[in-house]
């Protein structure tokens, strides 16, 4: 009966993430390029003293591109400067060759394969889901950004990695109702109210 003890508890963490809306330890986020079209997934969970990232997209351009955790988790296009700067708490410099650096939302650089494809599994080192100053998701949260170019890992304030070309939103649901993005496809969809 092993099989019906292991569906009663994955019938209970189902239930009990679904009535958690605190559920930080793992939450998916969706990727878009500056024309606002889906690129695909990240997956984010809640590591020893990181955040892994699971990335699975589609669309962009093959080579290597850098890629940040972004201080706000605001993806207007084209640009995507909405997002900010490099996530930044510890008042670091940029990059992973820099000795004075690391921006906490800095990574190594992802490759995308000659159809343009994605899959990688990436972490924010130090960084948590949870609460406090190294978190992904302190006050609105924070942002996934794509870059055209390889990030260097040493030039101010960015790694010179170009253009920002993907860019998704790290927020908890509750978070996304308080400032909703616009999706006039969201039934049941309230006007403003105040
Ligand atoms: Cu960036
Ligand atoms: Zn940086």
């Amino acid at each position: 009966m092993r099989v019906r003890k292991l569906s009663v508890i994955f019938a209970l963490t189902l239930f009990v993430a679904g009535c958690s809306s605190q559920n930080r330890s793992s939450i998916e986020i969706e990727m878009y390029n500056p024309a606002g079209d889906a690129l695909g997934t990240a997956k984010l969970s809640e590591e020893n003293d990181s955040v892994a990232i699971k990335l699975s997209l589609t669309g962009l351009s093959p080579g290597l591109h850098g890629i940040h955790v972004h201080e706000y988790p605001v993806c207007e296009g084209p640009d995507f400067k909405s997002a900010g700067n490099h996530l930044n708490p510890d008042n670091k410099e940029h990059g992973a060759m820099n000795p004075k650096g690391t921006h906490l939302g800095d990574m190594p650089n992802v490759e995308a394969d000659s159809s343009g494809k994605v899959n990688a599994e990436l972490a924010v080192q130090g960084a948590t889901l949870m609460d406090g100053k190294m978190s992904l998701l302190k006050d609105e949260g924070t942002s996934l950004v794509i870059h055209e170019g390889v990030d260097d890992g040493l030039t101010q304030p960015a790694g010179d990695a170009g253009d920002r070309i993907a860019c998704g939103v790290i927020q908890l649901e509750e978070a996304a109702e308080k400032n909703p993005p616009s999706d006039p496809s969201e039934d049941g969809g309230e006007e403003e109210k105040e």
